[in-house]
């Protein structure tokens, strides 16, 4: 056997295991924007999505869901058949975790190219940083019911 036929099988293999790490690192890639996520207290989530509200609603409402302005940081999101709540203004270039609780089924958010799996009683935080302009698509791609498909939040960007 010339040593070209022998190394064959080991090339394959290495071949094999480099398309194995690049498509585990696609998918670990595509989960990364979930910073982490927490055991819900609802009664906790429930008083930190009010206090948001109530502090940087804008008085606006879109499909009967407040519109709101929060500044960088922490953002409480309420998801549930078929809505995210509440809508949000955000500035370009910053910052956002979004905290996400599913309040009845699995649902799930993708947001611009992230997605998370919401399953209730957890709470999924997304790390997000706005894009300079335009809006950030956020849609549950978990079917959920007859209203899955119209299962779209409102994020946009203002300036
Ligand atoms: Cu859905």
């Amino acid at each position: 056997m010339s040593n070209h036929n022998r190394f064959a099988p080991v090339a394959l293999l290495l071949a094999t295991l480099i398309m194995l790490v690049g498509w585990l690192s696609d998918r670990t890639g595509g989960d990364q924007l979930a910073a982490e996520s927490y055991a819900a207290d609802p009664a906790v989530f429930m008083t930190r999505f009010d206090s948001m509200v109530a502090a940087h609603a804008t008085g606006r409402n879109l499909d009967n869901t407040p519109v709101v302005r929060p500044p960088p940081g922490d953002v409480h999101m309420r998801v549930k058949r078929w809505e995210f709540s509440p809508a949000l203004e955000l500035e370009p270039g910053k910052t956002y975790r979004l905290h996400l609780l599913s309040e009845d089924v699995v649902h799930s958010a993708a947001i611009g190219e992230a997605e998370v799996l919401l399953e209730p009683g957890m709470v999924k935080v997304v790390t997000l940083v706005v894009p300079g302009n335009g809006r950030v698509r956020i849609q549950c791609a978990e079917y959920c019911g007859l209203g899955h498909t119209k299962m779209i939040g409102s994020i946009e960007v203002i300036q």
